[in-house]
């Protein structure tokens, strides 16, 4: 069996994909999500001018050897934009592997360990009223577990805040905006929200924030301390993913749990941080993480240490990654929850879905192989637009991490 075509397609139903479509000679198909948000064609430039011309030919079923020919086979490893293509590759090849063995991708990966998948939700405000207001809306829709972020009093244009009526979405058409930043009245207000947030809607909700790399290790340690009497389910990105000894200090001033990993790409990026025991989530996504064949092994690894999966899982990430999530978190056994942020209803006339929210859970069908497909006369009707994420820049003017 032979790979014989493929192509990306790339698509804006409001928001920028791209998507890797493998073709075989023997009529079977499968989709992998390659979207990097902001980035999107340099993705799509390195897939189609390299890896798709060595893809042809190839024997589809050979998902170890494929990821290891564009890994180790790649002298310039690891990287957003490398790991995002390789990332797309070993989806599609999944999804082709469970079509041409006819069942869903979750029983290639142990069958399934559950049979629904628990999620987070976001609540989002300008202040925090408003952002109480939305974790209300949310538990009304049958979430149990609600991620938090509210404006900062005195900091225009916060991280986490919806701009208009809609969910919230952080890139903008064109060039990137800037944004606004200060961490001494974020420390005072993170714990303020969070003590109105139990006060009115108790103990029982799981709840979840995130930082957004915006702490230096000291003050992380500072918020988790000071968020302890409100029993986080995670604290996200407390510090710069880069700089991974700083979940040491953390470490010893807090027992509020961590997840750390949805800008991560590699195995490497985490094995510090899961053998010393210094976080209890990881987020490093399918479709940025080198897909299946990776996020086994890091599972795995992960699983050892008593560390859980709880996969990025943002608008930016498309149809067919969180379809593939769910078979994912289905079948591992140290799956911990699924960050949910429902696409716009345009996204489905590019995209059919095979999942579905119920309960605060999401369950899928038993389509073979991941499920999702692609409608390419529909994505032709949305054209690629240039779109960037924000940069931060603290209160007198200094570029901060966004
Ligand atoms: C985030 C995202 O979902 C999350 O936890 O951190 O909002 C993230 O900023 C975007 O996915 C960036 O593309
Ligand atoms: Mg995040």
């Amino acid at each position: 069996m032979k790979i014989k075509n493929a192509k990306v397609i790339v698509s804006c139903p409001g928001r920028n994909f791209v998507t890797l479509k493998i073709e075989t000679d023997a009529g079977v198909y499968g989709l992998g999500d390659a979207t990097l948000n902001g980035r999107e064609l340099a993705v799509a430039s390195y897939l189609e001018n390299y890896c798709i011309p060595m893809l042809l030919g190839k024997d589809p079923r050979n998902t170890e050897d494929l990821w290891n020919y564009f890994y180790r086979g790649v002298y310039w490893k690891r990287g957003a934009v490398n790991m995002a293509a390789l990332s797309a590759i070993d989806l599609a090849l999944w999804d082709i592997k469970g079509k041409l063995l006819g069942t869903p991708l979750y029983n290639l990966l142990g069958g399934k360990s559950r049979e629904r998948v628990l999620v987070y939700a976001h609540a989002t405000g300008k202040d925090s009223a408003e952002a109480l207001d939305s974790v209300g809306k949310k538990l009304d829709l049958g979430f149990s577990a609600v991620r938090v972020q509210a404006g900062v009093p005195n900091v225009p244009a916060s991280y986490g805040v919806a701009r208009g009526e809609g969910p919230y979405e952080p890139a903008a058409p064109g060039l990137p905006h800037e944004e606004s930043w200060d961490t001494p009245r974020y420390l005072r207000f993170a714990p303020k929200l969070f003590q109105n947030v139990r006060d009115a809607y108790g103990d029982d909700v799981l709840l979840l924030h995130d930082v957004h790399h915006r702490c230096t290790p000291i003050e992380a340690a500072r918020l988790a301390k000071d968020l302890e009497p409100y029993r986080l389910f995670w604290l996200e990105d407390p510090v710069t993913g880069e700089l991974q000894e700083g979940l040491r200090l953390l470490r010893r001033h807090s027992v509020t749990p961590v997840a750390i990993g949805e800008v991560f790409n590699s195995v490497y990026d985490y094995t510090s941080l899961i053998s010393e025991q210094l976080i209890d989530f990881v987020r490093m996504p399918l479709s940025h993480g080198g897909g299946v064949t990776h996020l086994l092994k890091l599972a795995a690894f992960a699983g050892i240490y008593h560390v859980q999966m709880g996969f990025h899982g943002a608008t930016d990430l498309s149809p067919v990654n969180l379809a593939a999530s769910i078979h994912f978190d289905l079948a591992v056994s140290n799956f911990g929850i699924q960050e949910y942020m429902p696409h716009p209803e345009v996204v489905n006339e590019v995209f059919k879905v095979n999942y579905r929210f119920e309960r605060g859970t999401l369950s899928i069908d038993d389509t073979p192989g991941i499920g999702v497909d692609i409608d390419e006369e529909q994505a032709a009707r949305y054209p690629y637009q240039m779109a960037c994420l924000p940069v931060a820049r603290k209160l007198d003017g200094t570029l901060t991490y966004w």
